[in-house]
Protein backbone atom coordinates (compact mmCIF):
# COMPACT_ATOMS: atom_id res chain seq x y z
CA UNK A 1 0.00 0.00 0.00
CA UNK A 2 1.50 3.74 -1.16
CA UNK A 3 0.50 5.97 1.32
CA UNK A 4 0.36 9.79 -0.01
CA UNK A 5 0.58 12.82 2.48
CA UNK A 6 -1.79 15.33 1.27
CA UNK A 7 -2.39 19.25 2.41
CA UNK A 8 -5.53 21.09 2.30
CA UNK A 9 -5.40 24.87 1.85
CA UNK A 10 -8.87 26.21 2.89
CA UNK A 11 -11.57 24.24 5.58
CA UNK A 12 -15.30 25.51 4.63
CA UNK A 13 -17.78 23.86 2.49
CA UNK A 14 -14.86 22.14 -0.31
CA UNK A 15 -13.05 21.20 2.97
CA UNK A 16 -15.60 19.11 4.17
CA UNK A 17 -16.45 17.53 1.49
CA UNK A 18 -12.78 16.65 0.28
CA UNK A 19 -12.55 15.07 3.78
CA UNK A 20 -14.88 12.96 3.61
CA UNK A 21 -13.76 11.77 0.53
CA UNK A 22 -9.88 11.85 1.05
CA UNK A 23 -11.27 9.40 4.22
CA UNK A 24 -13.59 6.96 1.50
CA UNK A 25 -11.02 6.59 -1.59
CA UNK A 26 -8.96 3.38 0.11
CA UNK A 27 -12.12 1.96 1.64
CA UNK A 28 -13.91 1.86 -1.40
CA UNK A 29 -11.82 1.50 -4.20
CA UNK A 30 -8.86 -0.35 -3.07
CA UNK A 31 -6.43 1.05 -6.11
CA UNK A 32 -3.08 0.38 -3.78
CA UNK A 33 -3.06 3.66 -2.70
CA UNK A 34 -3.73 5.86 0.57
CA UNK A 35 -4.30 9.45 0.89
CA UNK A 36 -3.23 10.41 4.56
CA UNK A 37 -5.29 13.85 5.81
CA UNK A 38 -1.49 15.27 7.40
CA UNK A 39 -2.37 18.92 7.45
CA UNK A 40 -5.28 21.25 6.52
CA UNK A 41 -4.56 25.19 6.25
CA UNK A 42 -6.39 28.17 6.72
CA UNK A 43 -5.88 31.84 7.45
CA UNK A 44 -7.86 31.86 10.91
CA UNK A 45 -5.78 30.10 13.54
CA UNK A 46 -8.99 29.28 15.47
CA UNK A 47 -11.19 27.98 12.46
CA UNK A 48 -8.56 26.00 11.25
CA UNK A 49 -8.04 24.43 14.42
CA UNK A 50 -11.60 23.52 14.83
CA UNK A 51 -11.66 22.14 10.77
CA UNK A 52 -8.40 19.85 11.51
CA UNK A 53 -10.51 18.91 14.43
CA UNK A 54 -13.89 18.01 12.64
CA UNK A 55 -12.47 16.71 10.06
CA UNK A 56 -9.66 14.55 11.43
CA UNK A 57 -6.93 16.06 9.84
CA UNK A 58 -2.95 15.20 11.83
CA UNK A 59 -2.04 18.64 11.71
CA UNK A 60 -3.39 22.16 10.88
CA UNK A 61 -1.00 25.54 9.93
CA UNK A 62 -2.12 29.26 8.85
CA UNK A 63 0.92 29.49 6.13
CA UNK A 64 0.24 27.55 3.10
CA UNK A 65 3.73 29.18 1.56
CA UNK A 66 5.55 26.64 4.40
CA UNK A 67 3.52 24.03 4.37
CA UNK A 68 3.52 23.46 0.20
CA UNK A 69 7.09 23.37 0.65
CA UNK A 70 7.52 20.80 2.92
CA UNK A 71 9.07 17.54 2.17
CA UNK A 72 6.85 15.50 3.65
CA UNK A 73 4.00 16.75 1.60
CA UNK A 74 3.35 14.85 -1.93
CA UNK A 75 0.14 16.08 -2.46
CA UNK A 76 -1.66 20.17 -2.43
CA UNK A 77 -5.56 20.18 -2.26
CA UNK A 78 -6.84 23.61 -3.32
CA UNK A 79 -10.34 24.10 -1.84
CA UNK A 80 -9.93 28.37 -1.49
CA UNK A 81 -11.68 31.12 -3.03
CA UNK A 82 -10.90 31.83 -7.10
CA UNK A 83 -8.14 34.14 -6.21
CA UNK A 84 -6.01 32.34 -4.70
CA UNK A 85 -5.98 29.15 -6.78
CA UNK A 86 -3.02 30.42 -9.00
CA UNK A 87 -0.37 31.11 -6.43
CA UNK A 88 -0.69 28.40 -4.73
CA UNK A 89 -0.97 25.74 -7.53
CA UNK A 90 2.23 27.49 -8.77
CA UNK A 91 4.09 26.99 -5.96
CA UNK A 92 3.13 23.84 -5.00
CA UNK A 93 3.88 22.74 -9.16
CA UNK A 94 7.16 24.40 -8.43
CA UNK A 95 7.27 22.36 -5.38
CA UNK A 96 6.82 19.11 -7.23
CA UNK A 97 4.13 18.40 -5.56
CA UNK A 98 0.55 16.88 -7.58
CA UNK A 99 -1.99 19.53 -7.61
CA UNK A 100 -6.07 19.39 -6.79
CA UNK A 101 -7.37 22.64 -7.57
CA UNK A 102 -11.30 23.39 -7.22
CA UNK A 103 -13.17 25.39 -9.71
CA UNK A 104 -13.12 27.78 -11.49
CA UNK A 105 -9.50 26.93 -12.25
CA UNK A 106 -8.59 30.75 -12.18
CA UNK A 107 -9.56 34.27 -12.51
CA UNK A 108 -9.67 34.15 -15.87
CA UNK A 109 -7.83 32.47 -18.87
CA UNK A 110 -4.76 34.15 -18.93
CA UNK A 111 -3.89 32.81 -15.17
CA UNK A 112 -5.33 29.18 -15.96
CA UNK A 113 -2.62 29.07 -18.82
CA UNK A 114 0.13 29.96 -16.24
CA UNK A 115 -1.43 27.28 -13.55
CA UNK A 116 -1.39 24.62 -16.78
CA UNK A 117 2.48 25.63 -18.04
CA UNK A 118 3.51 25.24 -14.16
CA UNK A 119 2.07 21.74 -13.79
CA UNK A 120 3.05 20.66 -17.14
CA UNK A 121 6.53 21.81 -16.91
CA UNK A 122 6.96 20.08 -13.24
CA UNK A 123 5.43 17.25 -14.61
CA UNK A 124 3.07 16.96 -11.61
CA UNK A 125 -0.69 15.37 -11.80
CA UNK A 126 -3.04 18.07 -11.95
CA UNK A 127 -6.86 17.88 -11.89
CA UNK A 128 -9.71 20.37 -11.65
CA UNK A 129 -12.49 19.67 -9.54
CA UNK A 130 -15.14 19.40 -11.74
CA UNK A 131 -17.02 16.41 -9.29
CA UNK A 132 -20.30 16.00 -11.35
CA UNK A 133 -18.47 14.19 -14.31
CA UNK A 134 -17.85 11.60 -11.22
CA UNK A 135 -21.71 11.21 -10.86
CA UNK A 136 -22.00 7.21 -12.65
CA UNK A 137 -25.11 8.82 -14.75
CA UNK A 138 -22.72 11.27 -16.29
CA UNK A 139 -20.32 8.89 -16.88
CA UNK A 140 -22.51 6.43 -18.40
CA UNK A 141 -24.12 9.52 -20.10
CA UNK A 142 -21.01 10.01 -21.73
CA UNK A 143 -20.61 6.09 -22.53
CA UNK A 144 -23.83 6.32 -24.36
CA UNK A 145 -22.75 8.56 -26.24
CA UNK A 146 -19.62 7.03 -27.70
CA UNK A 147 -21.23 4.55 -28.35
CA UNK A 148 -23.09 5.97 -30.88
CA UNK A 149 -27.03 6.30 -29.20
CA UNK A 150 -27.20 9.67 -29.80
CA UNK A 151 -26.04 9.65 -33.48
CA UNK A 152 -25.65 13.78 -34.49
CA UNK A 153 -25.57 15.88 -31.78
CA UNK A 154 -27.86 18.64 -32.24
CA UNK A 155 -28.73 20.05 -28.41
CA UNK A 156 -26.95 20.84 -25.61
CA UNK A 157 -29.36 22.53 -22.59
CA UNK A 158 -27.91 23.30 -19.36
CA UNK A 159 -29.17 24.87 -16.18
CA UNK A 160 -27.62 25.18 -13.13
CA UNK A 161 -30.43 26.56 -10.98
CA UNK A 162 -30.23 27.89 -6.81
CA UNK A 163 -32.44 29.66 -4.76
CA UNK A 164 -29.89 30.73 -1.82
CA UNK A 165 -29.98 34.20 -2.27
CA UNK A 166 -33.61 34.85 -2.93
CA UNK A 167 -33.29 36.50 0.79
CA UNK A 168 -32.28 39.89 0.59
CA UNK A 169 -31.37 39.43 4.13
CA UNK A 170 -28.72 36.71 3.14
CA UNK A 171 -25.48 38.64 3.85
CA UNK A 172 -22.50 38.96 1.16
CA UNK A 173 -19.60 36.64 1.29
CA UNK A 174 -16.84 36.16 -0.62
CA UNK A 175 -18.98 34.57 -3.37
CA UNK A 176 -20.47 37.91 -3.89
CA UNK A 177 -17.31 39.79 -4.24
CA UNK A 178 -15.87 39.96 -7.70
CA UNK A 179 -11.93 40.88 -6.51
CA UNK A 180 -11.96 37.13 -5.08
CA UNK A 181 -14.66 35.20 -6.66
CA UNK A 182 -14.02 36.54 -10.09
CA UNK A 183 -17.71 36.32 -11.09
CA UNK A 184 -20.89 34.89 -9.41
CA UNK A 185 -22.89 32.13 -10.53
CA UNK A 186 -21.46 32.48 -13.85
CA UNK A 187 -17.98 31.20 -13.08
CA UNK A 188 -19.27 28.82 -9.64
CA UNK A 189 -22.47 27.25 -11.60
CA UNK A 190 -21.79 28.04 -15.23
CA UNK A 191 -18.46 26.76 -15.50
CA UNK A 192 -19.78 22.91 -14.46
CA UNK A 193 -22.39 22.92 -16.69
CA UNK A 194 -19.43 24.25 -19.06
CA UNK A 195 -17.59 21.00 -18.01
CA UNK A 196 -20.15 18.97 -18.84
CA UNK A 197 -20.82 19.78 -22.05
CA UNK A 198 -17.16 19.95 -23.14
CA UNK A 199 -16.97 16.36 -21.89
CA UNK A 200 -20.22 15.24 -23.23
CA UNK A 201 -20.32 17.44 -26.93
CA UNK A 202 -17.25 19.06 -27.38
CA UNK A 203 -15.57 22.46 -27.51
CA UNK A 204 -17.49 25.58 -27.76
CA UNK A 205 -16.49 27.90 -30.49
CA UNK A 206 -19.07 30.88 -30.03
CA UNK A 207 -20.98 32.75 -27.49
CA UNK A 208 -23.50 35.33 -27.01
CA UNK A 209 -24.21 36.36 -22.92
CA UNK A 210 -26.31 38.60 -20.23
CA UNK A 211 -26.15 38.86 -17.14
CA UNK A 212 -27.61 40.47 -14.08
CA UNK A 213 -27.53 41.36 -10.46
CA UNK A 214 -31.01 42.17 -8.81
CA UNK A 215 -29.90 42.52 -5.65
CA UNK A 216 -27.54 45.33 -5.69
CA UNK A 217 -26.67 45.71 -1.67
CA UNK A 218 -26.67 43.10 0.81
CA UNK A 219 -26.16 43.02 4.57
CA UNK A 220 -22.30 43.24 5.20
CA UNK A 221 -20.70 40.00 6.38
CA UNK A 222 -19.69 40.36 10.03
CA UNK A 223 -15.95 38.64 11.34
CA UNK A 224 -16.18 35.14 9.75
CA UNK A 225 -16.51 33.60 13.34
CA UNK A 226 -17.92 30.31 12.22
CA UNK A 227 -17.13 27.70 10.19
CA UNK A 228 -19.85 27.67 7.30
CA UNK A 229 -21.02 25.81 4.33
CA UNK A 230 -24.66 26.89 5.61
CA UNK A 231 -26.52 28.83 2.68
CA UNK A 232 -28.84 29.79 5.34
CA UNK A 233 -27.56 32.91 6.87
CA UNK A 234 -29.50 35.77 8.15
CA UNK A 235 -27.61 39.82 8.11
CA UNK A 236 -28.09 42.89 9.31
CA UNK A 237 -29.74 45.57 7.37
CA UNK A 238 -28.60 48.16 8.99
CA UNK A 239 -24.78 47.68 7.29
CA UNK A 240 -25.09 47.39 3.88
CA UNK A 241 -22.51 46.18 1.56
CA UNK A 242 -22.58 46.27 -2.51
CA UNK A 243 -22.33 43.33 -4.12
CA UNK A 244 -20.07 43.26 -7.29
CA UNK A 245 -21.12 39.83 -8.69
CA UNK A 246 -23.91 38.85 -10.93
CA UNK A 247 -26.80 36.91 -9.70
CA UNK A 248 -28.07 35.51 -12.96
CA UNK A 249 -26.03 34.79 -15.96
CA UNK A 250 -27.06 32.98 -19.40
CA UNK A 251 -25.50 32.34 -22.50
CA UNK A 252 -25.92 31.12 -26.16
CA UNK A 253 -23.56 28.69 -27.65
CA UNK A 254 -22.23 27.38 -31.10
CA UNK A 255 -20.39 24.22 -30.32
CA UNK A 256 -17.43 23.82 -32.42
CA UNK A 257 -18.77 20.18 -34.03
CA UNK A 258 -21.86 21.92 -35.02
CA UNK A 259 -24.72 21.55 -31.73
CA UNK A 260 -26.12 24.45 -30.23
CA UNK A 261 -26.12 25.29 -26.71
CA UNK A 262 -27.75 26.95 -24.09
CA UNK A 263 -26.86 27.68 -20.50
CA UNK A 264 -28.57 29.33 -17.51
CA UNK A 265 -27.08 29.76 -14.23
CA UNK A 266 -28.61 31.56 -11.36
CA UNK A 267 -28.88 31.61 -7.22
CA UNK A 268 -32.86 33.50 -7.82
CA UNK A 269 -34.22 30.45 -9.08
CA UNK A 270 -37.09 30.21 -5.90
CA UNK A 271 -37.32 26.75 -5.24
CA UNK A 272 -34.47 25.13 -6.73
CA UNK A 273 -32.02 23.68 -4.62
CA UNK A 274 -29.34 22.31 -6.53
CA UNK A 275 -30.70 21.96 -9.88
CA UNK A 276 -28.09 21.16 -12.25
CA UNK A 277 -30.11 19.61 -15.26
CA UNK A 278 -28.56 18.80 -18.83
CA UNK A 279 -30.56 17.52 -21.82
CA UNK A 280 -28.67 16.26 -25.24
CA UNK A 281 -30.97 15.74 -28.33
CA UNK A 282 -28.92 13.97 -31.10
CA UNK A 283 -30.27 12.49 -34.59
CA UNK A 284 -30.64 9.31 -32.96
CA UNK A 285 -31.41 9.85 -29.09
CA UNK A 286 -32.27 11.95 -26.20
CA UNK A 287 -30.56 11.93 -22.56
CA UNK A 288 -31.34 13.90 -19.75
CA UNK A 289 -30.32 14.36 -16.66
CA UNK A 290 -31.24 16.15 -13.33
CA UNK A 291 -28.53 16.33 -10.18
CA UNK A 292 -31.60 16.43 -7.74
CA UNK A 293 -31.83 12.65 -8.71
CA UNK A 294 -28.20 12.07 -9.67
CA UNK A 295 -28.66 8.14 -9.33
CA UNK A 296 -30.80 8.46 -12.69
CA UNK A 297 -30.70 8.63 -16.47
CA UNK A 298 -32.86 9.35 -18.69
CA UNK A 299 -32.77 8.04 -22.28
CA UNK A 300 -34.82 7.77 -25.32
CA UNK A 301 -34.02 5.88 -28.68
CA UNK A 302 -35.16 6.87 -31.65
CA UNK A 303 -34.22 3.02 -32.40
CA UNK A 304 -36.63 1.38 -30.20
CA UNK A 305 -39.45 0.04 -32.04
CA UNK A 306 -42.27 3.39 -32.60
CA UNK A 307 -44.87 1.04 -30.43
CA UNK A 308 -42.77 1.31 -27.37
CA UNK A 309 -40.76 4.32 -27.49
CA UNK A 310 -40.75 6.42 -25.05
CA UNK A 311 -38.03 7.86 -22.06
CA UNK A 312 -36.67 4.81 -20.18
CA UNK A 313 -35.47 6.30 -16.86
CA UNK A 314 -32.83 4.53 -16.17
CA UNK A 315 -31.27 3.51 -12.30
CA UNK A 316 -28.00 3.61 -12.64
CA UNK A 317 -26.67 1.04 -9.71
CA UNK A 318 -25.71 -1.82 -11.01
CA UNK A 319 -22.14 -3.74 -11.23
CA UNK A 320 -21.91 -2.43 -14.96
CA UNK A 321 -22.41 0.98 -14.63
CA UNK A 322 -19.03 3.48 -14.31
CA UNK A 323 -18.00 3.36 -10.21
CA UNK A 324 -20.65 1.43 -9.24
CA UNK A 325 -18.70 -1.71 -8.42
CA UNK A 326 -16.88 0.17 -5.45
CA UNK A 327 -19.90 0.80 -3.93
CA UNK A 328 -23.19 -1.39 -3.41
CA UNK A 329 -25.54 -4.04 -4.60
CA UNK A 330 -28.08 -2.51 -7.29
CA UNK A 331 -30.66 -0.17 -6.19
CA UNK A 332 -28.58 1.07 -3.25
CA UNK A 333 -28.33 4.75 -4.46
CA UNK A 334 -24.93 7.29 -3.69
CA UNK A 335 -25.04 10.96 -2.81
CA UNK A 336 -23.56 13.84 -3.72
CA UNK A 337 -20.30 13.26 -1.05
CA UNK A 338 -19.32 10.06 -2.90
CA UNK A 339 -18.79 12.14 -6.46
CA UNK A 340 -16.01 13.73 -4.39
CA UNK A 341 -15.03 9.99 -3.50
CA UNK A 342 -14.94 8.65 -7.29
CA UNK A 343 -13.11 12.10 -8.05
CA UNK A 344 -10.17 12.08 -5.67
CA UNK A 345 -9.99 7.91 -5.95
CA UNK A 346 -9.35 8.88 -9.77
CA UNK A 347 -7.08 11.21 -8.74
CA UNK A 348 -4.59 9.13 -6.30
CA UNK A 349 -5.00 6.36 -8.96
CA UNK A 350 -3.49 8.57 -11.61
CA UNK A 351 -0.61 9.54 -9.26
CA UNK A 352 0.16 5.97 -8.65
CA UNK A 353 0.34 4.97 -12.20
CA UNK A 354 1.74 8.11 -13.35
CA UNK A 355 -0.88 8.48 -15.71
CA UNK A 356 -2.87 11.64 -16.95
CA UNK A 357 -6.66 12.36 -15.92
CA UNK A 358 -9.05 14.47 -17.11
CA UNK A 359 -10.62 17.35 -16.18
CA UNK A 360 -7.26 18.66 -15.51
CA UNK A 361 -5.55 22.16 -16.07
CA UNK A 362 -6.04 22.07 -19.69
CA UNK A 363 -9.88 21.77 -19.18
CA UNK A 364 -9.53 24.68 -16.71
CA UNK A 365 -8.13 27.20 -19.08
CA UNK A 366 -10.66 26.49 -21.96
CA UNK A 367 -13.53 26.46 -19.34
CA UNK A 368 -12.42 29.55 -18.23
CA UNK A 369 -11.35 30.56 -21.94
CA UNK A 370 -15.58 29.70 -22.09
CA UNK A 371 -16.21 32.25 -19.14
CA UNK A 372 -13.87 35.08 -20.35
CA UNK A 373 -15.71 34.85 -23.69
CA UNK A 374 -19.28 35.28 -22.27
CA UNK A 375 -17.94 37.94 -20.56
CA UNK A 376 -16.80 40.13 -23.14
CA UNK A 377 -19.90 39.19 -25.17
CA UNK A 378 -21.90 41.03 -22.15
CA UNK A 379 -20.14 43.76 -22.44
CA UNK A 380 -19.72 44.22 -26.45
CA UNK A 381 -23.21 43.04 -26.55
CA UNK A 382 -22.41 40.61 -29.69
CA UNK A 383 -21.34 37.26 -30.33
CA UNK A 384 -17.48 36.34 -29.35
CA UNK A 385 -14.67 33.91 -30.35
CA UNK A 386 -13.94 31.90 -27.65
CA UNK A 387 -10.48 31.72 -28.91
CA UNK A 388 -10.37 35.75 -30.40
CA UNK A 389 -9.28 37.53 -28.01
C1 LIG B 1 -22.51 26.97 -4.29
O1 LIG B 1 -23.18 27.65 -5.27
C2 LIG B 1 -22.02 25.59 -4.70
O2 LIG B 1 -21.52 25.02 -3.54
C3 LIG B 1 -20.93 25.59 -5.76
O3 LIG B 1 -19.81 26.32 -5.36
C4 LIG B 1 -20.54 24.16 -6.05
O4 LIG B 1 -19.53 24.10 -7.01
C5 LIG B 1 -21.80 23.46 -6.55
O5 LIG B 1 -21.51 22.15 -6.89
C6 LIG B 1 -22.85 23.48 -5.50
O6 LIG B 1 -23.11 24.82 -5.15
Amino acid sequence: MRELNVALIGYNFMGKAHSYALDNTDFFFKNGVKPVKKVIVGRTEHLVKQAADNFGWQEYATDWREVVNRGDIDVVDIATPTISHMEIAIAAAQAGKHVFCEKPLAMNAEEAKRMLDAARQAKVVHMLGHNYRRVPAIALAKKLIEDGRLGEIYHFRGVYLQDWLLDPNFPTSWKLDRKIAGSGPHGDLNAHIIDLARYLVGEIDQVVGMDKTFIAQRPKVQVNEQLSGNLTAQGDQSQLQEVTVEDAAAFLAKFAGGALGTFEATRLAGGRKNHERIEINGSKGTLAFNFEAMNELEFWSKEDPVEIQGFRKILVTEDVHPYIGAWWPPGHIIGYENTFVNQFADFFNAINKGTGLTPDFHDGWMNNKVLDAVTRSIASSKWERVDGE
